[in-house]
């Protein structure tokens, strides 16, 4: 699949010293700092299913990762960076039937919205924009392995759906902290089916689904026609372009559990390395009116009604990193309206002729967002600069170019 274009001037390097990242991993919960390899910082991020447009909460996940990417670039590493489409599951298929459309049609349809919808933010793409539709020979492969292992069982109903045995698994638990009934509750609710006869073990996940009347199906080889399972999609995206391990799982919160568990649980029992990845790192819904904004819920502020509106996408970007990128927080006008106008105030700054330090101001951004990206702090420490420019203090020349430079590199916010 083809991803999106990078945002113009991507990549030019700050000067002064660069201060590496620390994350917040779901797994031990606590910040840790991130240790890429030498070849390269390897990321993947969960991508949309494309049967609706874009909300603000599926922009300020990819916000989150993109200021990941941002800061590794800053110091120096190589990113490899590998986002999914999930272009074929229940829901997109679900929907497709309820509007009589084509699933495919829908599909690259809002696929191709959320392409623009990236771009308009300015979030940098992943090299490697990878369908699960264009992955199922290899997600077939790796599903019969796991079956000829012995990790893996075929139902005995006749349906042909196989599942992953999670006691082959020991250290299945490990990256959410669930108890047992916390997870039986997750799991049911998020597209799980706990009661499903023939299993195993209630919360063993789904790895093929056998072909149904009217829906659609691909070759399986040994496993018979079917299609992919959500989680072991993720997983086989992922490894299959960026090795056994990963520096950063990425998505949103709602995906810790069961969606990520069992992407790890399946990874590690592939490769037998572990972890999976050595941070999982997990961006809080963006909500509506109290609750999470969803497309089953309907609650919705799509990104690219907002550019039909003519807001300016930047004032999005700023008001989505207003709040740290892991809290649970409302989208709200009041927050798009302070948003702009520190964006017009950020402008206003910009053409100033002096300000204070800009490398002051540079090294105080960089060393809140390698605090687990303190988007809060970091923009705070702008405002400061902006308010004190605008009032005429600080005689450094080079301080606004910097700004603006640094706001771009760092923040991804074109002034
Ligand atoms: N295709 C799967 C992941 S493999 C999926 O969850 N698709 S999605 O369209 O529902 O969500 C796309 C990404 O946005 C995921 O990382 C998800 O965790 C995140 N996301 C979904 N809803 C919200 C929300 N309200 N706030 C923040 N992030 C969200
Ligand atoms: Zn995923």
């Amino acid at each position: 699949m083809d991803s999106w274009s990078p945002p113009a001037q991507a990549g030019t390097p700050l000067p002064g010293q660069p201060v590496p990242l620390a994350l917040y991993d779901s797994a031990r919960r606590g910040v840790f700092p991130t240790n890429p390899p030498a070849s390269g910082a390897r990321m993947y991020v969960c991508g949309i299913t494309p049967y609706d447009a874009a909300h603000l909460g599926h922009a300020a996940t990819m916000i989150t990762f993109d200021l990941v990417y941002r800061m590794w670039r800053d110091s120096g590493h190589e990113v490899h960076y590998v986002q999914n489409v999930t272009d074929v599951d229940d829901p997109l298929l679900e929907r497709a039937e309820r509007d009589g459309e084509d699933w495919k049609v829908l599909a690259m349809r809002e696929t191709a919205l959320f392409r623009e919808d990236m771009e308009a933010l300015r979030i940098l793409p992943p090299q490697h924009y990878i369908g699960a539709v264009e992955s199922i020979p290899a997600i077939a492969a790796k599903v019969t392995e796991l079956m000829d292992r012995g990790v893996a069982y075929r139902l005995a109903d006749g349906t042909n759906d196989v599942y992953f045995d999670i006691s082959q698994a020991p250290s299945f638990g490990y990256e959410s902290n669930l108890d047992r009934e916390e997870m039986l509750a997750l799991f049911a609710e998020r597209g799980g089916d706990p009661n499903r006869d023939g299993k195993r073990d209630a919360l063993d996940p789904l790895l093929w689904r056998g072909i149904r009347p009217d829906e659609p199906a691909w070759d399986g080889g040994a496993l018979g026609p079917g299609r992919p399972g959500w989680h072991i999609e993720c997983t086989v995206i992922a490894q299959g372009l960026l090795g056994d391990t990963l520096d950063v799982q990425g998505g949103g919160n709602d995906l810790l559990f069961p969606h990520h568990e069992c992407s790890a649980a399946h990874g590690e029992v592939l490769t037998g390395a572990a972890p999976f990845s050595a941070h999982y790192v997990h961006a809080g819904m963006i909500g509506l009116n109290g609750e999470k904004m969803s497309k089953s819920r309907g609650n919705l502020v799509f990104a690219s009604r907002l550019r039909a509106d003519g807001v300016d996408p930047m004032a999005v970007r700023l008001a989505l990193m207003a709040e740290h990128y892991r809290a649970d927080r409302p989208w709200t006008d009041d927050l798009l309206k302070t948003a702009e106008e520190r964006l017009a105030r950020w402008r206003a700054a910009a053409q100033a002729a002096y300000g204070p330090s800009g490398q002051e101001l540079l090294s105080g951004v960089r060393e809140r967002l390698a605090d687990d990206l303190d988007t809060t702090s970091a923009l705070i420490a702008v405002d400061r600069w902006a308010d004190e420019t605008l009032s005429g203090r600080g005689d450094d020349s080079a301080a606004p170019a910097l700004m603006v430079s640094l706001v771009d590199s760092l923040l991804g916010v074109k002034l």
